[in-house]
C-alpha cells in the first residue's frame, strides 16, 4: 500500500492513484478503515485522539468496523483511518507494526480489567466494541512493538504528505506490582489523564526518562496495585521525528509491555487537524490544515536518563530502575492537558479541529461542532437584512455592505471574503473582498457594493484568512492552505411581511 502511494509520488504529479484512501482505482477497500475517535465516556480528548483499532480484516469489515478482539496481531498489520473532507478529499492516517520481539500479541477490547473503556469507549447495546487494546498474548511475556505512522490528504487523487503532530498511550488493563507498559519516541512526554475508580489512593507509578545518546523519550506506566486506575500520556513529535516527504513523513515509536498476566496498552494519534467550511456543498470544501493542540507540562520530571545504546535499557523496560512517581492518588488532578493552539484566526475563537464535512443549509454545521462556537467574525448587525428597507441595513444594488472582522494573527495575514449575491451556488471573483491585515491590530474593514445582479433572498458569506505569501491559493474558494481559519455564514434576506387586512383585523371582529 505504502511503497505504491510512494513510488507514485515519486513517478509524478496526476497519476490516478486512489478512489479514496486504501481503495484501489475503481474505489473497492483494499484495507479496512476501523480507527477512529470514541463515541462516548468519561475521557477529556474524546475529538482529539484517534484511537489506533486491531484485529479486523477487509472479511470481517462490516461485523466489525471497530476492531475484533482477540486476534493475534503480525508484523505488517495496519490500522486505518480516513476522514473524509469534501470535494474528493480525504485525510488518510495509517499506523503499522513494524516488529514484534519477545513473545506474541493479540488484539483486545478495553472492558472487566480495565477502566480505559469507561474514559473512551464506541458502545453498541451497552457494549464497548472499541478495540484499541494490544495485549500480550501469553501470561508472562514481555513484548516489544514497533510501529509506524504516516498521513497524507488525498486531494483529487493527488497524494500530499503532511505530518502526524502526536502520539498517545493509554493503560488498558490493570497493572500489577511488577506489570509495566512503554512507549518511546522522538518527542516529549506529559500525562494528560488520570482516572481512577477506587475510594482511595492506590499505587500506580508513572515514569518518563530519557536517552541523550538517541535522544528518544520514554514513559512508562508501572507498579500499581492491580486496581481500577488508568492514565493516558501523549506526546508531540519532534522535528527530528518525521522521515522523509516522499514517505509521508512517517515517523516510528516502540513500545514494551510486560504482564505476569496479562497487560495491555492502547496507542492513539493526534491527527492533522483539519478546520472547514459550514455552508452547502455546492460552495465547495474549503480546508485549512493548522496546528491543533498545545500540550501544558505535567511537571513530572524525567527520572531517569540513559545514555545506552541497547533498546532493552533506553525502551525503559527493566523494572528494577528507581525513581517512579506514584500518582495513584491524583485522579485527574494533574497539570498536564490538552488546549487548543490556533494562533491565525478569525473573530475571538480560533478553530476546532473537524472530523469530517459539515454541509448545511444554515450554515451552521461548524457553529454547533466544539465550544464555544468557532464562526464567530461574521457581525450580527450584517445576518439579517430587509430586501428593501430596514432600520439601518437593506440589500439594495449600489448599497454597501461595510462589516467589520475580527482577527488574530501573528504573521502578516490576508482575508479573502465572498458573498453569493447572484445566488448562483458559487464564490465568484467579482463577489470577492480581499483584505491585507497586518499583525498588531485585530480589526478590518470589508466593504462590498451590492450589485445589481443581486437577488433578493438569503444566501451566504465565506471569510478564510491565511498567511499574506498564501494569498493566490486563499483567493480560491474551495482550496487546500495550511494555516488561517474559515468561516462560513448564512445572511438572511428579510421580506416584507405580507399582511392580510382579514387576519389583522381578526381580533376586532364581532
Ligand atoms: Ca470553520
Ligand atoms: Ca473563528
Ligand atoms: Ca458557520
Ligand atoms: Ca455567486
Amino acid at each position: 500500500m505504502k511503497n505504491l502511494v510512494t513510488s507514485l509520488f515519486v513517478l509524478g504529479m496526476g497519476i490516478t492513484t486512489y478512489a479514496q484512501c486504501f481503495t484501489n482505482t475503481k474505489g473497492e477497500r483494499t484495507l479496512p478503515v476501523t480507527a477512529t475517535f470514541s463515541t462516548a465516556g468519561e475521557g477529556l480528548y474524546k475529538d482529539k485522539i484517534l484511537w489506533l483499532t486491531w484485529g479486523t480484516s477487509l472479511k470481517n469489515y462490516s461485523q466489525n468496523p471497530f476492531g475484533t478482539k482477540d486476534i493475534q496481531l503480525n508484523v505488517g498489520d495496519t490500522s486505518n483511518a480516513e476522514i473524509v473532507l469534501g470535494d474528493n478529499r480525504y485525510l488518510c492516517v495509517q499506523a503499522k507494526i513494524t516488529s514484534i520481539s519477545g513473545g506474541s500479541i493479540q488484539s483486545d477490547i478495553p472492558n472487566d480489567y480495565s477502566i480505559l473503556d469507561e474514559m473512551y469507549n464506541v458502545k453498541v447495546n451497552g457494549n464497548n466494541i472499541l478495540t484499541n487494546a494490544i495485549s500480550n498474548r501469553v501470561k508472562g511475556e514481555k513484548v516489544t512493538i514497533n510501529f509506524s505512522v504516516e498521513s497524507y490528504l488525498l486531494d483529487n487523487k493527488i497524494v500530499q504528505p503532511i505530518k502526524i503532530p502526536g502520539l498517545v498511550l493509554a493503560d488498558a488493563e490493570q497493572i500489577n506490582a511488577s506489570e509495566f507498559i512503554t512507549m518511546t519516541a522522538d518527542g516529549e512526554w506529559n500525562l494528560i489523564e488520570l482516572l481512577n475508580k477506587e475510594s482511595a489512593g492506590v499505587n500506580y507509578h508513572y515514569n518518563k526518562s530519557y536517552n541523550s545518546k538517541n535522544k528518544l523519550s520514554t514513559v512508562r506506566f508501572d507498579s500499581g496495585s492491580d486496581k481500577k486506575i488508568a492514565g493516558v500520556s501523549i506526546l508531540m513529535f519532534n522535528e527530528t521525528a518525521y522521515g522523509r516527504k516522499q514517505d509521508n513523513y512517517k515517523t516510528t515509536f516502540y513500545s514494551t509491555l510486560y504482564g505476569t498476566g496479562l497487560s495491555a496498552l492502547a496507542v492513539g494519534i493526534i491527527p492533522p487537524s483539519v478546520d472547514m467550511g459550514d455552508a452547502p456543498e455546492k460552495y465547495g470544501s474549503p480546508i485549512h490544515l493548522f496546528d491543533g493542540i498545545k500540550v501544558l507540562a505535567d511537571s513530572k520530571s524525567i527520572k531517569y536518563e540513559s545514555k545506552d545504546n541497547d533498546q532493552s535499557k533506553f525502551n525503559n523496560t527493566n523494572s528494577s530502575l528507581s525513581g517512579s512517581t506514584n500518582i495513584g492518588g491524583l485522579n485527574n488532578k494533574i497539570s498536564g492537558k490538552i488546549i487548543k493552539a490556533a494562533s491565525n484566526y478569525l473573530g475571538k475563537v480560533g478553530p476546532d479541529a473537524d472530523h469530517g464535512t459539515q454541509f448545511s443549509h444554515l450554515a451552521d454545521g461548524d457553529d454547533v461542532v466544539g465550544t464555544p462556537n468557532d464562526e464567530d467574525a461574521w457581525p450580527d448587525k450584517w445576518k439579517r437584512f430587509s430586501y428593501k428597507t430596514i432600520k439601518g441595513s437593506n440589500y439594495l444594488p449600489e448599497m454597501k455592505i461595510d462589516a467589520t472582522i475580527e482577527y488574530n494573527v501573528t504573521v502578516p495575514s490576508v482575508i479573502v471574503g465572498w458573498v453569493d449575491f447572484n445566488l448562483n451556488g458559487v464564490f465568484e471573483d467579482s463577489e470577492r473582498v480581499i483584505r491585507e491585515v497586518p499583525t498588531g491590530s485585530s480589526s478590518a474593514q470589508m466593504v462590498w457594493t451590492i450589485p445589481q445582479t443581486r437577488k433578493p433572498y438569503s444566501t451566504y458569506v465565506r471569510l478564510r484568512i491565511g498567511k499574506k505569501a498564501d494569498l493566490e491559493i486563499l483567493k480560491d474558494p474551495s482550496s487546500v492552505v495550511y494555516g488561517g481559519e474559515v468561516e462560513d455564514h448564512r445572511i438572511n434576506i428579510m421580506l416584507n411581511s405580507v399582511s392580510n387586512p382579514a387576519l389583522l383585523n381578526h381580533g376586532y371582529i364581532k
